[in-house]
């Protein structure tokens, strides 16, 4: 069984271990290894030495192959792929529909043709996504995309939906980042707000499909994505206009999930020699999307507040208008004898 490592650098790794891909946040990050991509989104905070890598413990052979809308390239082990898409994607509602569709469509089947069919994790970057074409927001139209691929491959998405994130970007490119493996992992949804398959029409016909957080274990632990979260209560924004309660309120949500994710890990514990192993918020790494640069100290100080220190911030635009912050993170469980995860 292959371990899947998420790792702030690509120094010091150990002999056995290698870049399968990631998104890195330093400039000219070296690594010959894998998929690594640049974060298509400006740091809020200087420069930071902090990147999210997958680390494998195979070397993985990369592909990089032309598709009808753009590019797709990605990275793959026996165990793991981890891909990245990029389609032009200038104005014109029926085209990002489509284009999502498209890049969804090629995702899936990537994966199902490879038989590496479980979504771990999925990064969204949609140009312009608040602005409206056509009366209907780019949001909405990502999300009808969405959920046609889902559909046309619903034999690969049957239990649960992989973690992930929505962000505007500022240019005329659709980006998706994703992470898949061969073994399934457990879905993990927050008792505070509604399953996103389930929000009111309110937020649009079609709803956006992504779960909470994905645990995966491994030989030498598991791995934990929480996804893009926000101030949402059950399915409604709260604290509109008010950057500082919206930090918190995210946080709550981001504690609750971590709490579930805690307690699975807690009951799977087999023996005094494994887990039980819980992570608290200071053991994340952790990516903060903020949409106006002038709340950053707000976000900042309220994240150090909680304890939070491995934190890169960004700008970036948030899928609902009303929304001013959204906050991911990810981490590593550890048996004992691996360690604890150490970042920096
Ligand atoms: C939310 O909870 C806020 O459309 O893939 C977070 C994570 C959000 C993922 C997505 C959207 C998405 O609805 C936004």
């Amino acid at each position: 069984m292959e371990t899947l490592i998420i790792s702030p650098s690509a120094q010091q790794l150990k002999q056995s271990q290698h870049v399968l891909g990631g998104i890195c946040h330093t400039h000219g990050l070296s690594t010959d290894e894998g998929t690594v991509v640049q974060l298509p989104l400006s740091a809020l905070a200087g420069k930071t030495e902090l990147n999210e890598l997958f680390l494998t413990d195979a070397l993985s052979a990369t592909h990089e192959c032309t598709l009808p809308l753009g590019t797709i390239r990605y990275s793959q082990t026996r165990e793991f792929i981890f891909g990245y898409i990029e389609t032009e994607q200038r104005s014109g509602s029926e085209r990002l529909e489509q284009a999502t569709r498209q890049a969804y469509r090629a995702m899936l089947q990537l994966c199902l043709t490879l038989h590496v069919p479980h979504l771990l994790r999925i990064w969204n970057f949609v140009p312009h996504i608040n602005e409206d074409e056509l009366m209907t927001e780019r949001y909405r139209l990502f999300n009808m995309g969405r959920k046609k691929a889902f559909d046309d491959f619903s034999q690969i998405i049957n239990d649960g939906y992989p973690a992930a994130c929505a962000l505007g970007s500022f240019d005329d490119t659709l980006r998706i980042a994703f992470l898949a493996s061969t073994r399934k992992p457990s879905y993990i949804e927050n008792p505070r707000q509604m399953n996103s398959s389930s929000y009111p029409e309110q937020y649009g016909i079609v709803p956006p499909l992504f779960s909470r957080a994905t645990l995966l274990r491994h030989d030498a632990g598991a791995a934990l994505f929480l996804s893009g979260t926000a101030s949402i209560v059950g399915h409604e924004s709260r604290h509109q206009h008010d950057i500082r309660a919206q930090a918190y309120e995210t946080l709550q949500n981001l504690n609750t999930i971590l709490a579930q994710a805690n307690r699975i890990m807690m009951n799977d514990s087999a023996g005094p020699m494994d887990f039980p192993y819980s992570l608290g918020l200071n053991e994340l790494f952790w990516r903060v999307y903020i949409r106006l640069p002038e709340h950053l100290e707000t976000v900042r100080t309220v994240l150090q507040q909680a304890g939070i220190r491995q934190a890169v911030f960004v700008k970036a635009d948030i899928c609902r208008t009303e929304l001013l912050v959204e906050i991911e993170a990810s981490a590593n469980y550890r048996t004992p004898e691996s360690g604890k995860m150490k970042i920096a």
